[in-house]
């Protein structure tokens, strides 16, 4: 083996392993890595000798991956994301590797069960939600793929908060996930740069000078992503903030050295804690500087690299792919012009058409009050250089459009890059956009609504810009590492070979009229929901039948989603069992999780509701356990892995023109349930691949949604006119649910009643009645399996391999690597 010039004497070939070799490596790694000997080992101890195991065996095809990439000068992507929601490492890795039966019988001969200290690995918790899920999907694909790219992020100390569910209420706890050490990661103590903020800046001529007024330093921390059985592995890197050596400058110029010391901790501030999802942190000082901190690492490592391989910046466009994860790392766009126009002395609009070239742009939301501003104030405080060079972005643009689209006054300012007013905002949309070639939505329908609404204007300026790439999920982690019963399945009837090629499910269809497949699906799902319904015991103490339907919602507590409308469903069928108690219910049992921003009132009321209403319910001796309620807490992707193949039905009830795509409803189609759905986000696109017979679609459309709220949109009258749903709104209202605090949901029902934003009444005579028709295809068993197999065979369309082959072709132009060459 010859790597960097250097002859290894030794084999420096991954070796091929057996139990034997494989035991001898986990052992070798617990006593001169961690220190421990077998006998004294604990399970973590195991864990982590067994990661450090099979990280071994990933490095080197890590290592000539980005050798390959190196010498081949090829052009990359970077993919900037302020969230990368992992999950855990080991199992998907074994699972790359080709090892997992492997390790299994190795650590079984040191009397180590593989599954028990799988369990034991940190969940890091770096993303909110669907967007963070997202880009860890697609790292995952671009290993797998082979795409030269790289993903870039923020090694936050505190994730996602920890839920705990206390009398029913959401109480949030500090994730240290980082105490129990990170075995995954590489440390690159050379990898720093300076990240410089605040101060002033004069000209001199016509440059530019910024004299900043604070300097941290950003650290590098690689983790590998294995590709599927292709000896490759992408780089996440992650940076860290460490106040370094230099620190405070206004304080060290003084001579003050305690005082610069004692900053320290407070410039490390900046990577300290993941922002969660919700209105109450737009605006907050730190989350600025984190966006920055991360543009501005990343730029800074891109270049260099850009440097050191071609020798020139001249070339960058032609090399150079950066993707913006949402606007959060929309900064880049005026940190490149910063460097190439401050630093580099190009000109204007040299740089500026290099930028636009380099940039494209991924829209995750509709709702225009969910698009990121900052006050100008702050950003002048903060990024005194960039604020000016976003205004002459701005006025370049706008002439531009005096010029060549219209001068009217009005659209003049909807498209402002600043919006004007007594507080002056930068529409970090609107720049993402004028700094982008390609701007994509996540689905079809939402990249539709994008041109027609929240960019309608800039559609008219750019069409050529706006294109759509639907959303995708790995088939690694949401179907061979969370439901290996199912992936043993497909194994037998069209071999392995899906799990990089996920259109060969298309084969199957040969083979679901087969007596012994179809047995197969049932069973399948019933040993995963007696595997939920294990945990579920265990933590909290329920007994859930799995012989019932089990009906599940589980994301980020949010009222556009809608967990309420499931909650007022879930009350009328208790109402109504308890009017029919002789009638032959199919049992249910209801599963809902998801985390609440921990300042958002309304959602949190909703958890308290579900456990409230959980409560009295899972007690109610008359249901005789035909009904059951269950609220998980701490939703991760560890336990989307275990909840998602137990389920049933999947629950994606958004208002019509509120979700952008949802992934968990892919995650869900592919492992067998039935969704139950508005036409919203990728729902629309689940129908249309699946078929009308096998998923329940039901409530208003978006141009129903909108003509409600146009004409005026009165629930109350909603309310009157229905009488299940008058006693449902009247009990909770009444305290049934809350004996103790009768008024407790007065204002959440309120809302519900006279304002209601996202129009659950409007839904609710549609929701209850398509949850019927669920109850009846549940009675026929063989029809159930039928749209069960077809949704599975029907979802090759929403493999992230497929969604990152597009953004490769019509946004980034990059070709795969050719591996192994
Ligand atoms: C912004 C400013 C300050 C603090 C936090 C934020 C912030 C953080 C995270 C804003 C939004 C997010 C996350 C958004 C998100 O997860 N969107 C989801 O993206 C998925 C992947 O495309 C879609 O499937 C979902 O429909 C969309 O809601």
């Amino acid at each position: 083996m010859v790597i960097d010039n250097i002859d290894f004497p030794f084999s420096y070939n991954r070796p091929e392993h057996t139990t034997d070799s494989l035991k001898k490596a986990i052992v070798y790694k617990l006593i001169f890595l961690i220190g421990r000997s077998p006998q004294e080992a604990s399970q973590r101890d195991w864990l982590n000798a067994t990661l450090y195991a099979v990280r071994d065996l990933v490095t080197e095809g890590w290592i000539s991956t980005a050798r390959q990439a190196r010498a081949d000068e090829t052009r990359r992507v970077y993919y900037l994301s302020m969230e990368f929601l992992i999950g855990r490492t080991l199992s998907n890795a074994l699972i790359a590797e080709g090892l997992y039966d492997l390790a299994k019988d190795a650590l079984s001969e040191l009397k180590v069960d593989l599954e028990e200290i799988l369990e034991k690995e940190v969940d890091p918790g770096l993303g909110n939600g669907g967007l963070g899920r997202l880009a860890a999907c697609f790292m995952d694909s671009i290993a797998t793929l082979g795409i030269p790219a790289m993903g870039y992020g923020i090694r936050y100390e505190y994730g996602m908060f920890r839920q705990k569910i206390e009398d029913g209420r959401q109480v949030e706890k500090p994730d240290a996930w980082l105490e129990k050490g990170a075995p995954w990661e590489f440390m690159r103590p050379s990898k720093r740069f300076h990240i410089r903020f605040g101060g002033h800046i004069y000209f001199e001529g016509k440059k530019c000078i910024w004299n900043h007024g604070e300097e941290i330093t950003a650290l590098a921390y690689d983790q590998m992503i294995p590709g599927y059985d292709n000896d490759s592995a992408a780089t996440l890197r992650l940076w860290s903030a460490y106040a370094g050596d230099v620190f405070n400058l206004q304080d060290f110029n003084r001579g003050d050295y305690f005082r610069a010391i004692e900053n320290r901790s407070s410039t490390e501030n900046v990577s300290r804690v993941l922002y969660p999802d919700d209105s109450t942190s737009a605006g907050r000082e730190l989350r600025l500087r984190q966006e920055y901190f991360l543009v501005s690492a990343s730029l800074q490592d891109i270049l260099k690299r850009h440097k050191r391989t071609h020798g020139t910046l001249e070339n960058l466009a032609d090399k150079v792919a950066i993707h913006l994860n949402d606007t959060h790392p929309a900064l880049a766009i005026p940190e490149l012009m910063y460097i190439l126009v401050d630093q580099e002395g190009f000109s204007w609009q040299h740089a500026w058409d290099m930028c636009r070239r380099i940039f494209s742009y991924t829209c995750h939301t509709l709702m225009s009050e969910a698009l990121e501003t900052w006050p100008v104030e702050m950003m002048a405080k903060i990024l005194p250089r960039h604020l000016q060079i976003i205004f002459e972005i701005n006025d370049h643009f706008l002439d531009y459009v005096r010029k060549h689209v219209t001068d009217e006054h009005d659209f003049i300012r909807r498209v402002s890059l600043i919006e004007e007013g007594d507080y002056r905002k930068v529409r970090m949309g609107w720049l993402s956009v004028v700094g982008s070639h390609k701007i994509n939505g996540v689905a079809a329908i939402h990249s539709d609504l994008m041109v027609t609404s929240t960019f309608a204007d800039f559609a008219r300026i750019y069409p050529e810009r706006f294109t759509n790439v639907t959303n995708g999920i790995t088939p690694r982690r949401w179907i061979a590492v969370a439901n290996p019963d199912l992936s043993a399945l497909f194994d037998k009837y069209i071999g392995k070979e899906w799990r990089r090629d996920l259109s060969q499910l298309e084969q199957l269809k040969a083979h679901i009229q087969k007596a012994d497949f179809k047995a197969a699906i049932p069973q399948i799902k019933y040993a995963n929901k007696v595997r939920l319904a294990e945990y579920v015991k265990k933590t909290l103490g329920i007994e859930l039948d799995p012989n019932a339907l089990f009906d599940v919602q589980v994301k980020r507590i949010h009222e556009y989603k809608r967990q309420i409308l499931n909650v007022l469903h879930i009350v009328t069928r208790y109402n109504e069992m308890l009017a029919n108690p002789e009638k032959d219910w199919t049992p249910r049992v209801f599963i809902l999780a998801g985390k609440a921003a921990s300042a958002y009132y309304a959602a949190k009321q909703t958890i308290h509701l579900i456990n409230d209403v959980a409560n009295i319910i899972n007690n109610d001796e008359r249901l005789k356990g035909r009904l059951k309620v269950v609220f998980i807490p701490n939703y991760s992707v560890s336990l989307a892995q275990l909840i998602i193949p137990a389920a049933d039905i999947s629950e994606q009830i958004s208002l019509a023109g509120t979700e952008a795509s949802g992934t968990s409803n892919m995650k869900f189609a592919l492992n067998g349930a039935l969704t139950l759905g508005t036409l919203d986000g990728a729902n629309v696109e689940i129908l249309e691949n699946v078929g009308n017979d096998h998923i329940f679609i039901f409530g208003n459309t978006v141009e129903q949604v909108e003509a409600l709220r146009r004409q005026g949109y009165r629930p109350f009258e909603i309310y009157q006119a229905d009488e299940q749903l008058r006693q449902v709104v009247d009990q909770i209202t009444s305290g049934y649910f809350s004996p103790n605090d009768p008024n407790r949901y007065q204002d959440l029902l309120n809302n519900l009643c006279y304002h209601d934003y996202y129009q659950a009444f409007a839904d609710y005579r549609s929701y209850v009645e398509a949850q019927k028709a669920v109850d009846v295809k549940y009675q026929d068993q063989a029809a159930w399996v039928e749209s069960a197999i077809q949704n599975i065979v029907n979802m090759s369309f929403f493999s992230s391999d497929r969604t990152i082959a597009e953004y490769a072709e019509k946004i980034w132009k990059v070709e795969p690597l050719k591996l192994g060459a």
